[in-house]
């Protein structure tokens, strides 16, 4: 072949970099996916709506590709200062990437309001995006059509896909059709880099997930947690130090739980991952704190990337 040609032989080995943003409504399994393409735990996962807050980078490997999955809080009609920042961020995860995918629940009959409000962001923004009809495992094939055509009536989506987080199912068509379609150029973060995230936060994103799994009603969105100390010892152990902020005094005894039974039981819940995910053992204090305007502060907007002003 004529090496000064520009066409290259199909499966050459160009590098390629994408960005895709994974955008949905709350609890459609947006985080469950990106642990999943990645391989590992970079993103917390729970039961109930609204447990991501910020964007989550996630770094998987395909062929020649390497795939730069940006998680985002559910996009939801936001109320509070932390929802608006919430939404933002997610919002900001779609406007850098080079590729949007529309995570909807496949259990769903229709279009619920949230994904209708993102599907009405993205034509205003004159985006086109991915539709990825998640958690097939609940339901049958059939009733899956009706629900696609109603996606492709509105005019936004380039392909769909069938998938489940949970079981796998068609994870693996969607990642070789996103290697295919990014950006030729060089990668973006070191071979072995799964996430941004650093490992202090990450751990106090882990016993947050811990905390949204045993607690209910308000109290999951009334806390934060936030670390606080970090100390590396010789024998390979940490010692790692966190503190969880309640809003309210009625909450903390709540957190606490009958005789401390609940902060125990999360604090093992909790160090055992951590430890499972540093690959060293760990020995994690959580204390509790009645903070009322955690939720006010700015620094803690900082800290999670998140914008304050939003
Ligand atoms: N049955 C089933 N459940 C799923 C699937 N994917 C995710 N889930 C469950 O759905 C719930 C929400 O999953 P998350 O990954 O936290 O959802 P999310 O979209 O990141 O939610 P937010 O961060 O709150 O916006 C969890 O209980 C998951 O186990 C799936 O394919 N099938
Ligand atoms: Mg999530």
């Amino acid at each position: 072949m004529d090496p000064s040609s520009q066409t290259e032989p199909i499966g050459a080995a160009a590098p390629r970099c994408g960005f895709i943003a994974i955008l949905g409504a709350p609890n459609v399994g947006k985080s469950t996916l990106l642990n999943l393409l990645v391989g590992a735990k970079v993103s917390i996962v729970s039961p109930k709506v609204q447990t991501t807050r910020m964007r989550v980078l996630g770094v998987a490997i395909r062929g020649q590709a390497q795939l730069v999955f940006i998680d985002t809080p559910g996009i939801f009609a936001p109320r509070r200062r932390l929802d608006r920042a919430m939404v933002r961020a997610a919002w900001r995860g779609a406007e850098e990437a080079d590729l949007v995918l529309l995570l909807a629940d496949a259990s769903r009959r229709g279009i619920d309001d949230d994904t209708r409000r993102i599907i009405e962001g993205l034509k205003a923004a004159g985006r086109h995006a991915i539709l990825v009809l998640n958690k097939i495992d609940l339901v049958k094939r059939e009733s899956l059509l009706a629900l696609t055509q109603k996606y492709h009536a509105e005019g936004l989506f380039t392909d769909v896909f069938l998938i489940s987080a949970t079981s796998g199912d068609g994870v693996e068509d969607l990642a070789s059709a996103l290697a295919a379609r990014a950006p030729e150029g060089p990668w973006h973060f070191p071979e072995d880099q799964l996430s941004d995230l650093p490992q202090r936060l990450l751990a106090a994103e882990i016993t947050r997930e811990h905390l949204f799994r045993q607690l209910h009603q308000e109290v999951p969105y009334a806390l934060t947690v936030e670390p606080e100390t970090w100390e590396d010892f010789q024998d390979g152990s940490v010692r790692i130090g966190q503190v969880i902020y309640v809003e309210r005094d009625n909450q903390k005894p709540i957190v606490l739980g009958k005789g401390g039974q609940r902060i125990k039981s999360v604090r093992e819940a909790a160090q055992a991952e951590i430890q499972h995910l540093l690959d060293r053992k760990v020995h994690l204090f959580l204390h509790v704190t009645v903070r009322e305007k955690w939720s006010e502060d700015r620094s803690h907007y900082q800290d999670l990337g998140l914008d304050y002003d939003a």
